[in-house]
C-alpha cells in the first residue's frame, strides 16, 4: 500500500487519542472491552472532526491549484460546511457554504446557533438553501460554484463529507495505519472498530486502510443516513477507488463493507428515543458528548449490539468518534431536561 506518495498537509494535532471506556463497559456488563478513539479533539481548527483529517489530502490540491474560495455544502448543522470555513480562514481563503434543508426538525435558533453560528463568525459566506436531504452532488452546489467563478473568484468545490473528491478517502486510510501503530504500543489488536457513515468516505478510508490487515469487515458502519442502501453503494465505490489510488494489491468486494442498516431512524437528522439514551449513557457513564444526528447513533448502534451479545466474550471494541457535538445546541428541546 502506498499513502505516502500523496500529500499531507496538516490541519489536526496529530495522531487522536485512545482510551478505554471502563465505566460504560462494566454498565453493559463487562463482557467486552469499549475503546474510543478521539477524532473529535483531533484540532484546534473549529473542534476539528472526521473532515479536518479528510481535508490533509485535499488541501496541498487547493493550493496546487491556487484556488482562493473554498466552496462546499450540508444540512443547516453541517460538521462538513463548519470544518471547511475553519480550514479557509486557517489558510487565509473565501468560504462560500450551502446549507440545505436536509433535517426535518425546528429548535430556537436551529439556524443561528452550533455549527452555522461557528461558520458565520469565522467568516464564511453561509447561504441557506431550501433544499431537501442527498448525499450526491447538487445542483445549489454547482450554482454556488459558479457564482464565485462569476465574481472573478477561483473556487475550489469539496463536496459533501468530502466524500466524491478523488482524494476524500485518503485522509481515514492513513486513520487505519496510525491505528496499527497505537496497537504496537498497546500490546494488543482491537477486534472491531464502529464507524458511523452517511457519506461514506470515512468508512470507506477504513475499508481500504484496514484491508491491508486483513481487518475490512471488522469495521462495523452504522448508518445514520436513513438511506443505507445509498450509503451502502457510495462507501463501495469510494472504497474501490481509494484502494486503486493507494494501490492496496486487491479489489475491495461487497463482503469488505459492513453497514448496519438499523440505528439511522426516524429519519436523517432527527434520533429515536433509543438515540437520545445512548447519547444519555455515554455522557452520564464517561463524559463524553455525542450528538443526534451522528454520533449518537453510532453510539447507540454499538451500545445495542453488546447488549445483543454480538461481538464475542473479550472483544476489543474501538468506538470511533467522529465529532459532531457542536450541533448539540440546536437541539436544546429534545435534551431540554439532560
Ligand atoms: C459525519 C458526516 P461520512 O459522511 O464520511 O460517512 O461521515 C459521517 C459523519 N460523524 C459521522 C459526524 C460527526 C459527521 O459530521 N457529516 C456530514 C456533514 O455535512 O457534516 C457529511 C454529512
Amino acid at each position: 500500500m502506498n499513502l505516502e506518495r500523496f500529500a499531507r498537509y496538516p490541519l489536526t494535532f496529530g495522531v487522536t487519542a485512545i482510551h478505554p471506556l471502563k465505566r460504560l463497559s462494566a454498565h453493559l456488563g463487562g463482557q467486552v472491552e469499549l475503546y474510543a478513539k478521539r477524532e473529535d479533539c483531533n484540532s484546534g481548527l473549529a473542534f476539528g472532526g472526521n473532515k479536518t483529517r479528510k481535508l490533509e489530502y485535499i488541501v496541498p490540491d487547493v493550493l496546487a491549484q491556487g484556488c482562493d474560495t473554498l466552496v462546499s455544502i450540508g444540512g443547516v448543522q453541517s460538521n462538513q460546511t463548519r470544518q471547511v470555513a475553519a480550514v479557509a480562514a486557517h489558510l487565509g481563503l473565501k468560504c462560500v457554504l450551502v446549507q440545505e434543508n436536509w433535517v426535518n426538525y425546528a429548535d430556537a435558533l436551529y439556524d443561528r446557533v452550533g455549527n452555522i453560528q461557528m461558520s458565520r463568525i469565522m467568516g464564511a459566506d453561509v447561504r441557506l438553501v431550501d433544499t431537501g436531504f442527498d448525499i450526491g452532488i447538487r445542483q445549489s452546489w454547482e450554482e454556488a460554484v459558479q457564482s464565485v467563478r462569476e465574481q472573478g473568484g477561483n473556487p475550489y468545490p469539496i463536496p459533501a463529507g468530502c466524500s466524491e473528491h478523488p482524494l476524500g478517502g485518503l485522509g481515514y486510510v492513513g486513520f487505519a495505519q496510525e491505528v496499527r501503530l497505537q496497537e504496537a504500543e498497546l500490546g494488543f489488536r482491537f477486534d472491531y472498530i464502529v464507524v458511523c457513515s452517511v457519506t461514506g468516505s470515512t468508512q470507506a478510508g477504513m475499508v481500504v486502510g484496514f484491508a491491508a490487515d486483513g481487518r475490512a469487515d471488522r469495521v462495523i458502519g452504522i448508518d445514520a443516513s436513513a438511506r443505507p442502501e445509498h450509503t451502502r453503494a457510495q462507501i463501495l465505490r469510494i472504497a474501490r477507488h481509494t484502494a486503486q489510488l493507494v494501490e492496496l494489491g486487491r479489489e475491495i468486494t461487497d463482503a469488505d463493507v459492513v453497514l448496519d442498516p438499523r440505528y439511522g431512524g426516524p429519519e436523517y437528522g432527527l434520533p429515536s428515543k433509543h438515540t437520545l439514551e445512548a447519547i444519555r449513557l455515554s455522557a452520564k457513564y464517561e463524559g463524553m458528548i455525542t450528538d443526534p444526528v451522528y454520533e449518537g447513533k453510532s453510539m447507540q448502534g454499538m451500545i445495542d449490539r453488546v447488549r445483543r451479545g454480538k461481538f464475542p466474550v473479550g472483544s476489543k471494541v474501538l468506538y470511533v468518534h467522529l465529532g459532531g457535538a457542536p450541533a448539540l445546541n440546536a437541539y436544546s428541546f429534545l435534551l431540554r431536561n439532560g
